[in-house]
């Protein structure tokens, strides 16, 4: 392992994204530390560990992690995998810590963050990461791997240089091509196609699942849900279109279907925050969209509409 602090990465957000993260980049073999919450969520890590289940194996791996208040360590590379709303809240104490050039990778659903991180700090590095792989958080520290998919790296600041990977995020690609059963990653050269991609299917996906409470898999028939799903896809297509956006082959609508077969028995990550009265990702997906739709004058009814139905059904959200 090489000790050099400018190889080290630190991870911020104890989420089932951060979690599998976490527990692949140390087998990887790479120095990392996991950013706490607090003292509590430190000691519990200290003490059982992080679990992570792939196959119905779970593996164990003992992470350094640190609260804020303690540490003194310079940062150099942040993989940031907090919900969108909590981002800047969450890098704040660890603010005086960061290296100015510091690299920052968002590994987020939704968008809107990078653009604010880089309005709020210009100097840093920021880097976006849009991701296929599944994994929902069972209890704090425990991690079920529920499907592998693929993650997109790229960079965001306008300041950087879209083709030039930076030699730390290269050697987190080479490490993952060097292993098998493990996550797979790549560099793209305009990360917001893939984003936006993503975003998409976030946007006609996730909320739906949420209002009327199913599995992905329960949407593709449902007799309310499915044509709304059908208005969702034409709407965003055409902010995509409008927006300049590289249209998703074989349409929105077709890829949300493929996506929500392949995840058939999966909760979508907003059904499960409604459910678990936390904050929904709402205001960086669909509000995203609507934002997008709005200043080239797209009303975006549905997407309107499935905000404040959500709204509506959990308050908290
Ligand atoms: O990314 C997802 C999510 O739940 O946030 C989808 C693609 C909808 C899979 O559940």
């Amino acid at each position: 392992m090489n000790t050099d602090s400018s190889h080290s990465w630190y991870i911020l957000g104890a989420g089932a994204i951060g979690g599998l993260w976490a527990h692949t980049m140390q087998v990887w073999g790479l120095d990392i530390t996991v950013l706490a919450r607090d003292e509590g969520q430190h000691n519990l890590l200290q003490s059982q560990g992080l679990q992570l289940s792939q196959d119905k194996i779970t593996h164990t791996s003992h992470p350094k992690s640190l609260f804020p208040g303690i540490g003194h360590a310079t940062i150099h590379n942040l993989l940031v995998c907090t919900k969108t709303y909590a981002t800047l809240s969450a890098i704040e104490p660890w603010r005086k810590l960061l290296n100015p050039k510091a690299n920052i990778i968002l590994l987020q659903n939704g968008m809107g963050t990078a653009q604010s991180l880089q309005t709020v700090w210009p100097q840093f590095n920021i880097y976006c990461a849009t991701t296929s792989d599944g994994a929902w958080r069972k209890a704090p520290w425990q991690v079920i791997q529920a499907g592998t998919g693929s993650t997109q790296m790229g960079a965001f600041s306008t300041h950087l240089s879209p083709q030039k990977m930076p030699t730390q995020i290269e050697r987190l690609i080479t490490a993952s091509q060097q292993q098998e059963n493990t996550l797979t990653l790549h560099w793209h050269k305009d990360i917001h196609t893939p984003m936006w991609h993503k975003l998409a299917v976030n946007g006609v996906i996730n909320a739906l699942t949420a209002i009327y409470q199913i599995t992905n898999g329960e949407l593709i028939q449902h007799p309310k849900a499915r044509p709304r799903l059908e208005q969702l896809c034409r709407e965003t297509e055409d902010v995509m279109s409008r927006c300049h956006i590289t249209p998703i082959p074989h349409g929105l609508l077709n890829h949300a279907l493929r996506v929500l077969q392949q995840t058939a028995d999966n909760k979508s990550s907003m059904l499960q925050d409604c459910l678990a009265g936390r904050p929904s990702e709402i205001d960086a997906i669909n509000g995203f969209i609507i934002q997008q739709g709005s200043i080239l004058h797209l009303p975006c009814a549905a997407h309107r509409q499935v905000c404040d139905e959500l709204r509506q059904h959990y308050p908290t959200s």
